[in-house]
């Protein structure tokens, strides 16, 4: 990186905000996966105007840059190289008044996901985009990577919830997409385009983002359950039920021993079965419904599917489940090496699809552990391999490509999805094309020359431009 591109970046935001140590370069290089990264240098602006003068500079100096904000992201969609420029948006954290009238609040990129929430939740409204990383991602990285979450069966992804974009092209140009508008079907839709293109088309420091009011009321209840036969009449039998569904979350009970182990929370079921599945609902405030739903609990329950249930009421109780299902990430991050999956077939055929790719596992005596949970309800597992033997990494990777070798085919055969909502970054790019035709990947090609002629702005992510030099 050259010594006057340093310089004039320093001229731009100020000394302090450009790091340059060894640590801070690593820091700000890679994401939660770790997959290995450094970049040459780290800026850290404070508004639009510093983006945009940041990008020109990038452009005059045909310096490649990546744009981070909470680096929550689990597909290496901002791993860095020496030669690339991080730049961090998480000082651009600012979150104004809530418009109540339109339902929207205007947001810079840098805020988090969690910052957000208590602040509208003041004013009776939320970002309805509910993520377990929500203390540390940033909004910028939700839209740019389209957050799922645990409430995606209710909601949708982050995408159904923008109303307007500010972002800033390799140029330096500003663009103002949509403006708040509630309609606007003017030709193509950039702000959507924006949306899920991990940084690779401009960068949004901007988002006016439409909100909603709470659940009135919800009930949380933990099922313990046989096998997956029994997690799909589970949910068979919530879809028949009379309520409105926000999440169908499920996990083995290996995760959840393992948040037990190293987050030390407690689970209150007292028989466990081999999964157990977390469903939130919402509940009208009227008594007769919640006895409804007591007598279809206890109706579950004495039945010979389902093991165990119980119903979480109060507000400690639910948080308290909830942090089982949540803290599985980070249960896991903490025993070492994981490689993951973050997958998405039919719903309907979720059961069917990981019975089969257990039974892979198991035939191909793949040497690690695998964890198994996600969000059941929208037909999006993660699988999770853990090197729990101690392997050396090169060794632990074969193995897992062993599997993953197999995997994508039989996920095919399912026409699933190798990214469900974690993005594809360099750790999915070379099997973008198991969910995508080759049609498809040239008009991300065409899409991607159009807004980043130089292949300046995170090259190397969703797809390789082959015929760039
Ligand atoms: C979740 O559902 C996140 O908790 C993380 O998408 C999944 O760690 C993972 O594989
Ligand atoms: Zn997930």
């Amino acid at each position: 990186m050259k010594p006057e591109f340093i310089q004039q970046l320093k001229e731009i935001v100020g000394t302090a905000h450009v790091l340059t140590s060894d640590e801070d370069r690593i820091q700000y290089g890679r994401d939660w996966t770790r997959t290995p990264g450094k970049a040459g240098a780290v800026v850290l602006p404070k508004s639009t105007l510093e983006v945009s003068k940041i990008l020109k500079l990038c452009t005059e100096f045909k310096n490649p840059v990546i744009p981070s904000g909470g680096r929550t992201g689990l597909a290496g969609a901002i791993t860095a190289t020496e030669k690339d420029l991080a730049l961090n948006l998480s000082r651009m954290n600012q979150i104004q008044e809530v418009d109540t009238l339109g339902r929207t609040v205007r947001v810079q990129a840098g805020a988090t996901t969690q910052a957000l929430h208590e602040h509208c939740e003041k004013v009776g409204l939320t970002w309805p985009i509910d993520l377990a990383a929500k203390g540390t991602s940033e909004i910028g990285g939700n839209l740019s990577t389209n957050a799922g979450g645990v409430r995606v069966i209710r909601y949708g992804m982050a995408r159904r919830w923008v109303s307007a974009i500010q972002a800033v092209l390799i140029s330096g140009e500003v663009i103002e997409l949509n403006q708040g508008l509630e309609k606007n079907n003017t030709g193509y839709d950039l702000l959507q385009l924006l949306i899920g293109s991990e940084g690779t088309l401009a960068v949004i420091t901007e988002a006016t983002l439409r909100l909603c009011p709470p659940p009135i009321h919800s009930r949380v209840f933990l099922f313990s359950l046989r096998d997956y036969n029994a997690l799909r009449f589970l949910y068979e039998n919530v879809r028949k039920a009379p309520f409105t569904l926000t999440s169908f979350e499920f996990f083995s009970v290996k995760c959840l021993e393992q948040v037990e182990q190293k987050l030390g929370r407690k689970c209150r079921l007292g028989n466990r079965g081999s999964f157990l599945a977390l469903i939130d609902v919402e509940v009208p405030p009227y008594p007769q419904e919640r006895e409804k739903m007591d007598e279809w609990l206890s109706e579950l329950v004495s039945g010979t599917e389902i093991e165990d249930g119980m119903a979480a009421d109060s507000s400690a109780d639910q948080t308290a489940v909830w942090g089982l299902r949540e803290g599985i990430t980070e249960s896991l991050q903490l025993s070492g090496l994981v490689r993951k999956y973050d997958l998405c077939v039919p719903v309907q055929k979720c059961a069917e699809f990981l019975i089969q790719a257990e039974e892979l596992y198991r035939k191909l005596q793949v040497r690690s552990d695998l964890f198994v949970f996600g969000h059941f309800g929208d037909g999006s597992p993660h699988l999770n391999f853990l090197n729990s033997g101690n392997l050396d990494p090169d060794t632990f990777h074969k193995e897992i490509n062993r599997y993953e070798k197999e995997l994508y085919p039989l996920l095919k055969s399912f026409n699933g999805s190798v990214s469900a909502e974690h993005g594809v970054g360099v750790l999915k790019k070379n099997w973008v094309m198991y969910s995508r035709t080759p049609a498809e990947l040239e008009l991300y090609r065409a899409i991607k020359r159009a807004f980043d002629p130089d292949y300046l702005l995170n090259p190397g992510k969703i797809i390789d431009l082959t015929d760039v030099s």
